[in-house]
């Protein structure tokens, strides 16, 4: 390395050597120099010496505390790894109580008002840098279509709730009010190009371009061995290799951005954090924004009843000997272990209501935006790490690739004091959690009884949460003057049953509708008067704000499409032939892999279109 700097024309080492002779120093004290070991001659290959350290540099800048601290974390990460240390030491887990929701009841509708209310107080940051290797889609996740009724991809959906949300609480508010709710989204390399161009070739689906912001996650540096040697890439000797270092880094980037501060002064209350392929989460968002304000929480998580060894992580209460208590994700594949070392001798496994007592994470996190601040200040955004080693044998001594230290999102509140007012918010799973993160094969090959997690059983069920909601309008009352029984809301038929993938499936009516139709379940009810029925074989897309049905009978599929300022009324009978769906092999390559993971494609038979681009009041089958 000196004979480098050394023999470098002088003009190469201004440009190189002021700002990153420190740094070099740095890895040579942090034992580096087989970075160095194989360099050319000098003057041979400055150019790919620069960028070498240029990418140092960047490494250096990414990483809180910066490379040597890396460094420093991983060695001593791989020696509790290769000593065995249990990471929760002196823990004792158990059941935690957090909030328990019930879709539909008082309490439940209460709170969806008072999350709306909020929402113009909030910002969403979907963390979306993970290619999904487990679910083996060559795209990113956020392009692949939530449902194909529609073919409305994940993003376009997110933003749509968001812009609903937006709309909804300035309605709700007595002030004058222009919000716009912020949107981060974090990318990575692997993701952050195709993530713009989606957004830049669709108008980001309606959102203002300022309003969203893309903040790009960097990858962090392999390691070799136990001692923290940093990887060279296997390619090019003049590059390190780097792999993805997890969605925790969402805090160190927001923090570094400056936007908290930006919301902070802007009047914003919340963060909401979200992952990228749940096309059921915005039904949960308002109620769960009502707990935290309610509640106070600085951190709440949602949650859903969790199969035991479900491939999700578990909300689980850590009570420390010296007393310390904390509310944490407990990632699936360390719960069992830690349940059995606590005297649980059959580990993680379903009680009495056929689901794990611990309640599984989704992911979505909602903090107290201040309280937030505080804390980064302090942490500057660094969250717990761990690392993940395949070791070649069990003297642990040497790994089968390259490994680095890894961080999840979710373990943000790790370091907050006790005092933190740390909740989870439990809804059912119907209505808030359907990831799409499984390959076709091996979601053929869950247990039986537990979620695919495919994009078969994602697209399923948002149609599921879509008619159960309906039929939860259902009433019946009794008219006394006329002694007779009403029955309000839509009827439903039951789902019929359907292999796609070799994924058994409960296939719900395919209805569909556009968020700013309804974003809580005030909304639906208030759409949907008297006595409608729609049959198992129907689809329906509502694409309008002011859509009614009332006396509504569908045999078939009907599309609705109304700009805000026109008022139409659905009523009458519609039968038709319909969307049939038609399964296709996973193999069969002449249909483009959206379609193939779900197994099947729409059949348009027949159906009833609906366009009213005009303002003015319309009752179409009356
Ligand atoms: N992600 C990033 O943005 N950057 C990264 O470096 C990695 C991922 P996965 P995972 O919902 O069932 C999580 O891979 O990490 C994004 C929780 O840890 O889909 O295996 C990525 O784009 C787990 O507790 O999930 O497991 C995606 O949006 C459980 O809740 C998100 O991070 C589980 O999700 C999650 O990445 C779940």
């Amino acid at each position: 390395l000196i004979r480098f700097f050394e023999s470098s024309s002088q003009a190469f080492l201004n440009q190189i050597i002021v700002p990153k002779i420190e740094l070099a120093k740095e890895l040579l004290h942090e034992g580096q120099s087989h970075l160095f070991s194989h360099w050319a001659e000098p003057g041979v290959d400055d150019e790919k010496k620069k960028n070498f350290f240029d990418q140092v540099a960047l490494l250096n800048t990414n990483y809180p505390g910066g490379l040597a601290t890396y460094i420093q974390n991983a060695r001593r990460l791989l020696a509790d790894s290769k000593s065995g240390k249990n990471p929760f030491e002196g823990f004792t887990p158990s059941v935690p109580s957090g909030e328990v929701l019930n879709f539909g009841d008082d309490n439940f509708v209460m709170l969806e008002k008072d999350g709306v209310k909020e929402a113009r107080k909030a910002a969403f940051v979907l963390v979306a840098g993970g290619l999904g290797e487990r679910l083996g889609y060559k795209g990113i996740k956020v392009a692949l279509p939530c449902e194909t009724t529609t073919g409305t991809c994940f993003l376009q959906h997110y933003i749509e709730c968001i812009l609903a949300l937006q709309e909804a609480s300035c309605k709700l508010s007595r002030d004058i009010c222009h919000a716009e709710i912020p949107f981060v989204i974090m990318t990575s390399d692997d993701t952050h190009i195709p993530t713009l161009h989606l957004l830049e070739s669709h108008s980001y689906f309606g959102m203002k371009p300022g309003q969203v912001k893309l903040l790009k996650q960097e990858k962090v540096a392999c390691l070799d061995d136990n001692d923290a040697r940093i990887a060279s890439d296997p390619n090019d000797k003049y590059k390190i290799q780097t792999k993805p270092h997890g969605h925790g880094d969402v805090h160190a980037l927001l923090y570094n951005s400056g936007l908290l501060n930006e919301w902070l002064d802007a009047g914003l209350k919340w963060v909401l954090f979200f992952q990228d392929t749940n096309g059921l989460l915005f039904k949960a968002i308002p109620a769960s924004l009502g707990v935290s304000a309610t509640k106070g929480y600085h951190v709440n998580s949602l949650a859903v009843p969790r199969k035991a060894k479900e491939a999700i992580g578990g909300i689980t209460k850590l009570t420390h000997e010296d007393g310390r208590t904390m509310v944490i994700n407990v990632e699936y594949n360390q719960l069992d272990p830690l349940l059995r070392a606590n005297g649980h001798i059959d580990g993680d496994i379903n009680c009495e209501t056929g689901y794990s007592p611990f309640p599984g994470n989704i992911n979505q996190l909602i903090l107290e935006l201040g309280p937030y601040i505080e804390e980064l200040k302090k942490t500057h955004g660094a969250i717990a790490e761990f690392v993940n080693p395949k070791y070649k044998d069990s003297s642990k001594t040497s790994f089968k690739s390259s490994t680095r230290l890894e961080c999840m999102m979710q373990d943000y509140p790790k370091t907050l004091p006790s005092t933190a007012r740390v909740g989870f918010t439990v809804m059912d799973a119907w209505l808030a959690y359907a990831p799409v993160k499984n390959n076709p094969e091996d979601a053929a090959k869950v247990p039986k009884g537990n979620p695919f997690h495919s994009a078969t059983s994602g697209e399923m069920a948002i149609y599921r949460a879509n008619n159960l909601i309906l039929r939860k309008t259902q009433k019946f009352y009794l008219n006394l003057e006329l002694f007779f029984f009403f029955k309000a809301g839509v009827h439903i038929s039951d789902p019929a049953t359907a292999v796609f993938n070799n994924q058994e499936v409960e296939v719900w009516p395919r209805i569909v509708w556009k968020p700013k139709w309804a974003i809580t379940f005030s909304d639906v009810k208030e759409k949907v008067k008297e006595r409608c029925s729609v049959s198992q074989r129907s689809a329906m897309v509502i694409n309008g704000k002011n859509i009614y049905m009332e006396e509504l009978s569908l045999d078939g599929a009907l599309i609705v499409n109304a700009m805000n300022e026109a008022e139409v009324k659905l009523t009458g009978s519609i039968p038709n032939k319909g969307w049939v769906l038609k399964v296709i092999d996973y193999k069969d390559s002449s249909h483009p892999e959206e379609s193939r993971i779900r197994g099947f494609v729409i059949e348009k038979l027949e159906q009833l279109e609906l366009n009213y681009n005009e303002p003015g009041k319309f009752y179409p089958q009356s």
